[in-house]
C-alpha cells in the first residue's frame, strides 16, 4: 500500500515535470516592437535643441529670405547644451538640422543658405558635428530633425526638390555617426521665399515627398535609426497631436500600418491596430520652440517638468524635452537650472524602490513556474517576467512590504516584446486590515507610472481587470517621490483685479508688486487686488502642512482695460476676450466673409507699439486665426496698416502671439483676420491686449 502510495506520488511529481516542460512561454500578442523601437524605447527622455536664423529675428517660422549674416553665436558651446541634457537624465539629443527657413546648420554641399556663407567661425563652422562630438563625449545619441517644408529652396514644389533633400538626408545621415532618430515635421505654410519667388506653393502631403524611397535610404544608411513622420507614411514613432506634453492615460502603442490617423488616435493609440508604433511627447522649456527673449521667465518650472515626465513616460510615451538656444549659442540660465533641478527631482523621486525588498504573491502563476512567478516583478531585471495561464485575463499581484510604509508612486511594466496586453487595472492598499483602492487606470505598455496622495500601508495588491490576452508584466516599483507644489496662476480681469489661483489643493499665496522676489513675509493673498496702469506681479503658492513653497510666478500687465470698448458689436459676451480668463472665448459669426475686424476703442490715447493675441486653446475650434492684419488710428476714421503677416504654428502650439510695431500713438486698435486654421469665416479670441510705451 505504502509502495503504491510512493509510487504515486513519484508518477505525479514527473507528471508536473513533464507538464512544466510543456509550459511555453506566452505567445505574443498582436503587433511587437522593432528591436530599433526597443532600443529607443528605452532610451525614455532627450532633447530637441531648436536653433537657426529664427533665434537672430526672434520668429517661431523663418520665410527663407533671413540674411545669413545673422548667424553668429559667438559663445556657442554644444558640451554645454549635452551637459544640461545629461545632467537632467536624458538620453539623446535631436538638433534642428534645418528647419522650415531651410537654413542648414552644416555645410551642406546642396546650397548655399548654410553656415558656411555665415559669419559664424568665419564660415569655417558646422554645428551639427560640434553636436555630434558633444553627444559621444557626453554619452548621448545624435537625433537630426530636418524640416521637408524648406521656404528658402527654389527647388520646393517641384520634383527636383526631392532629390536635394535626399541629398541633404545623406550628407546628415553619412558623416556625423550614428543617428537614433529623424524627425520629419509635417508643418507646411504654404508660402515662403522660394529662392526670390515669394508666393504660395502647395504640396501633396501624401504623395509629394515619395517617403518610401527615402525610408529605404534611411534604412541603408542608418539601419538602426528610428524615424518620426508627421502626416507622411507611417513611421516607427507617432505624434500624440499635441505639443503640450502630454499622451493619452489610455495609451496603446499601436495603430494601423496605413489609412488616415485621427487625433484621436494619435492621442491614445489603436487597440486594435496591426502595427507597433509607440507615442513620443513633444514639448518646449518654454512656451515656444525657438529662443524668444520675452519668454526668460517663462521656462517650465521643476513641477510642471515632473508633470511632464509623468504625463508621457509615465504613460507609456517618450520624452522630447526642447532647449531653444540663445543667440549667443548658449541655453539661458533659467532653462539651465530648471533641467537640471528636475533632472534632480526625478533621481529623488525613484531613488527607492520599496516593491524590491518585499515579498510578492500572485493569483495566478503560469504553469506554476517559478520562471514565471511573482518576485519575476520585482526582481529589477528587464527581462523576467510575471505571467499566467493562457486563458487568464484578470489576475491579482500582492506585494507585502512587512510593515506600514509610506508610499505615493505605483510603477508597472509590460513585456512588451511580447505585445500590450492589460486593458484595466486597479491598485489597491491594505490599512489596518482593510483594502482600500487607491488608483483605477487603463493602459500599461512599456512604463505607466500612477499618482496618488501619500498613503502609509503594509501591503499592495494590484489587480488587472480586463487584458487581451494572458498578463506578462516585467516589472513593479512602489516609491514615496516628493511632492512638488505648482508655481500659482495670476491673472488680471478687465477691471484691473489680480487673482492668484492654482489647481494643488491647500496651498496659500504670497504676492508682491514692487519687483521684489515673494516669501512668507509678503502680503498674503486673500481677495481679489485692484490694480491700475502697468504693473507687476510675483506670486508663490506655499503649503503651510509640509512648510514647502512653490517656485516664483511672475506675470507683467500693461495699461489697465477698465476703459475699453468693443466697437459696434451688441454682443455682451464679447468682452470676455478682456477678462483674463484664457478659457473663456468669443467668436465672430456674424455671416460676413473673411476678412473679419475686430476693433478696439482704448478710452484713452496711448503710444501702441504691439498687440497680443491670445487664440482659443482647443485646436479644434474655428477661429483660430493665421494671417492678420493689424491698423491703428486716432478717431476710428482714418487707419493705419502697422503690422501684418501670420500667427505661425497656432493650431499645433496655441501660444499668445506677440507682434511688435514701430510705436503710433492710437486710441482704437483693429485686428483683420485675413484667414483661419479651419478655412472657414470665424474669428475667435480669448484674449487682446496691447502693448504700450
Ligand atoms: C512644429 C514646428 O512647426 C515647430 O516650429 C517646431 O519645430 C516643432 C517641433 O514642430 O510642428
Amino acid at each position: 500500500m505504502i509502495k503504491k502510495f510512493l509510487y504515486g506520488i513519484i508518477l505525479s511529481v514527473c507528471s508536473i515535470g513533464f507538464n512544466n516542460a510543456q509550459v511555453k512561454v506566452p505567445a505574443p500578442c498582436g503587433p511587437v516592437p522593432s528591436e530599433n523601437q526597443m532600443r529607443w524605447q528605452e532610451m525614455e527622455s532627450y532633447a530637441f535643441v531648436h536653433f537657426s536664423l529664427n533665434t537672430y529675428t526672434d520668429q517661431s517660422w523663418g520665410f527663407g529670405n533671413e540674411d545669413v549674416n545673422l548667424f553668429n553665436p559667438k559663445e556657442s558651446d554644444c558640451r554645454q547644451w549635452a551637459r544640461i541634457c545629461k545632467e537632467a537624465g536624458m538620453k539623446g539629443i535631436i538638433i534642428t538640422a534645418k528647419h522650415h527657413c531651410g537654413f542648414c546648420l552644416w555645410p551642406s554641399n546642396y546650397t548655399e543658405y548654410s553656415v558656411k556663407n555665415a559669419p559664424w567661425k568665419k564660415g569655417k563652422g558646422d554645428m551639427v558635428r560640434e553636436m555630434a562630438d558633444a553627444c559621444k563625449e557626453y554619452g548621448l545619441k545624435l537625433g537630426i530633425y530636418l524640416s521637408p517644408w524648406d521656404r528658402n529652396s527654389s527647388f520646393y514644389g517641384k520634383p527636383e526638390y526631392i532629390t536635394y533633400f535626399r541629398n541633404q538626408l545623406t550628407e546628415l545621415l553619412t558623416n556625423y555617426g550614428p543617428i537614433f532618430e529623424v524627425w520629419f515635421d509635417g508643418a507646411n505654410g504654404g508660402n515662403g521665399y522660394y529662392g526670390g519667388a515669394n508666393e504660395n506653393r502647395t504640396i501633396d502631403r501624401t504623395t509629394y515627398y515619395d517617403w518610401k524611397n527615402t525610408y529605404a535610404l534611411i534604412h541603408k544608411l542608418q539601419p538602426n535609426c528610428v524615424i518620426w513622420n508627421d502626416g507622411g507614411d507611417r513611421g516607427d514613432l507617432r505624434w500624440v497631436g499635441t505639443e503640450e506634453g502630454n499622451v493619452g492615460e489610455t495609451n496603446w502603442s499601436l495603430l494601423n500600418s496605413t489609412g488616415a490617423v485621427s487625433w484621436n488616435m494619435l492621442h491614445y493609440g489603436l487597440e486594435n491596430g496591426n502595427a507597433w508604433v509607440p507615442a513620443e511627447v513633444n514639448t518646449s522649456i518654454r512656451p515656444e520652440w525657438f529662443y524668444h527673449p520675452n519668454e526668460d521667465n517663462k521656462v517650465k518650472t521643476v513641477p510642471q517638468l515632473m508633470d511632464l515626465y509623468y504625463n508621457s513616460i509615465g504613460r507609456n510615451g517618450s520624452m522630447l524635452l526642447n532647449f531653444p538656444i540663445m543667440p549667443n549659442g548658449l541655453i539661458h540660465p533659467n532653462d539651465e537650472k530648471n533641467a537640471i533641478e528636475f533632472g534632480r527631482a526625478l533621481k529623488e523621486s525613484f531613488a527607492i524602490n520599496l516593491a524590491e525588498k518585499a515579498k510578492a504573491e500572485a493569483s495566478n502563476i503560469r504553469g506554476n513556474l517559478k520562471r514565471f512567478g511573482a518576485e519575476m516583478a520585482v526582481d529589477r531585471k528587464e527581462n523576467t517576467y510575471w505571467a499566467t495561464d493562457d486563458n487568464i485575463k484578470t489576475a491579482s499581484l500582492i506585494i507585502d512590504m512587512g510593515k506600514p510604509t509610506l508610499f505615493n508612486r505605483f510603477m508597472v511594466q509590460e513585456y512588451i516584446r511580447l505585445g500590450q496586453r492589460v486593458k484595466a487595472f486597479t491598485i489597491e492598499v491594505l490599512v489596518d486590515g482593510n483594502w482600500k483602492e487607491v488608483a483605477k487606470a487603463t493602459t500599461i505598455g512599456y512604463k505607466r507610472i500612477i499618482r496618488f496622495p501619500s498613503v502609509k500601508a503594509t501591503k499592495v495588491r494590484f489587480n488587472i481587470t480586463d487584458s487581451k490576452s494572458c498578463p506578462v508584466i516585467s516589472n513593479i516599483g512602489i516609491y514615496n517621490a516628493p511632492v512638488f507644489l505648482n508655481a500659482p496662476l495670476i491673472a488680471r480681469n478687465q477691471s484691473g483685479e489680480i487673482s492668484i489661483s492654482t489647481d494643488d489643493i491647500g496651498p496659500i499665496f504670497y504676492y508682491t508688486l514692487d519687483g521684489s522676489e515673494p516669501t512668507q513675509n509678503s502680503t498674503k493673498y486673500t481677495d481679489p487686488v485692484p490694480t491700475q496702469g502697468k504693473v507687476e506681479v510675483k506670486a508663490i503658492a506655499y503649503d503651510p502642512a509640509s512648510g514647502k513653497s512653490s517656485p516664483v510666478s511672475l506675470e507683467k500687465f500693461d495699461i489697465c482695460r477698465k476703459d475699453w470698448k468693443i466697437v459696434g458689436i451688441n454682443d455682451e459676451k464679447a468682452y470676455s476676450i478682456l477678462d483674463g480668463n484664457t478659457s473663456t472665448v468669443w467668436y465672430q459669426r456674424d455671416g460676413k466673409k473673411m476678412p473679419v475686424d475686430l476693433v478696439i476703442d482704448l478710452g484713452n490715447e496711448y503710444n501702441v507699439c504691439g498687440f497680443k493675441y491670445l487664440p482659443d486653446q482647443n485646436k479644434w475650434s474655428s477661429g483660430i486665426i493665421t494671417n492678420y492684419q493689424f491698423y491703428v488710428s486716432a478717431d476710428n476714421k482714418e487707419w493705419k496698416l502697422v503690422s501684418e503677416g501670420e500667427f505661425p504654428n497656432i493650431k499645433n502650439n496655441p501660444l499668445i502671439q506677440i507682434k511688435k510695431i514701430a510705436p503710433a500713438m492710437a486710441r482704437y486698435i483693429k485686428l483683420r483676420a485675413l484667414k483661419n486654421t479651419s478655412g472657414d469665416d470665424v474669428a475667435g479670441y480669448a484674449e487682446m491686449d496691447v502693448i504700450t510705451k
